[in-house]
């Protein structure tokens, strides 16, 4: 295992696997300039072809996933012109490099996840949460709106009326009760969540990461499709995935009554 560091970021890149590591627990990882430049600089090394990354993890240090937007230093309160510049220039750029990722991204949310840190949680294709994580719309109570796609991401999750009330109100979602609103997929004992996300990540890893990329592409699209545009996307992703070694690898294997070995390739 090797990791590089980034200001307030770890990059630690196991196999196929690389975790992405919000490191600034003093302030339960509230996200800074600073660490968004660390966030874009390690997305780089994640998406280097030369370290063959198949699946990202992302998780927090210490007791957090993060809480957000960092209010200290020059974080939101002394932007009061325009709040808004940072999402342009930083949060956009890294929430969109997320969705076009050709990889699988599994978060780990092992504390509060507030604010944008909670729209960085739910950018995981799979979200696992420890079973004292909770997730809050934290905006309200600073008298900011919802950011980092979560006004987009929300609804399509736990429908209209629970995403309103999420932020109108921004009390805390416990990590059980977002897995009952179907909000996140697992919900593991404290201890065990780590484990459980390496492990689904190095599962993710091992797979046809072509086909999963086209996969999640096709999901992330669905939601502004109509049913004709999403056939025709997926004719074309099928396309593209029946090209692969791996598609060719998967079919040999199934016919052959053995496990497949994918490349990613
Ligand atoms: O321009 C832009 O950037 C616009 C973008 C905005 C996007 C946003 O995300 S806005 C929402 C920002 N986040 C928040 O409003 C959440 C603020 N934090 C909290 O409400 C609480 O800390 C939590 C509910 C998340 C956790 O509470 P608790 O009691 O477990 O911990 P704590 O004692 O409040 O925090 C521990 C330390 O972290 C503390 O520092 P200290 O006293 O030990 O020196 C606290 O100040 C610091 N901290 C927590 N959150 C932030 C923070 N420092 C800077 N920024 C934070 N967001």
């Amino acid at each position: 295992m090797s990791t590089l560091t980034f200001p307030h970021v770890r990059l630690e890149l196991d196999g196929a696997v690389a975790t992405l590591v919000l490191a600034h627990p003093e302030v339960l990882n509230a996200i800074s300039p600073a660490m968004l430049g660390g966030l874009l600089d390690a997305m780089d090394a994640v998406e280097d072809p030369a370290r063959g990354v198949r699946c990202l993890l992302v998780t927090g240090e210490g007791r957090a996933f993060s809480a957000g937007a960092n209010l200290a230093g020059d974080g939101p309160s002394t932007r009061a012109n325009d709040a808004g510049a940072v999402l342009e220039t930083h949060y956009h750029p890294l929430f969109r490099r997320l969705r076009d990722l050709a990889m699988p991204v599994v978060t780990a949310v092992n504390g509060v996840a507030a604010g944008v840190g909670m729209s960085l949680a739910l950018h995981g294709d799979l979200v696992l949460a420890a079973r004292s994580a909770y997730f809050l719309q934290a905006f309200r109570r600073i008298g900011l709106v919802p950011d980092g796609g979560v006004t987009w991401l929300l609804p399509r999750l736990i429908g209209l009326a629970r995403a309103r009330e999420l932020s109108l109100l921004g009390e805390r979602l416990p990590a059980e009760q977002a897995l009952a609103w179907g909000m996140i997929h697992r919900v593991l004992d404290d201890a065990e969540l780590l484990p459980a996300a390496r492990s689904l990540a190095a599962e993710l890893a091992a797979g046809p990461t072509r086909a999963l990329a086209l996969t999640r592409r096709l999901y992330w699209a669905s939601a502004d499709h109509t049913y004709e545009q999403q056939l025709d996307l997926e004719r074309r992703a099928q396309r593209e995935a029946g090209r692969t070694r791996d598609a060719q690898e998967g079919i040999r294997a199934f016919l052959e009554k053995r496990k497949p070995e994918f490349r990613g390739e």
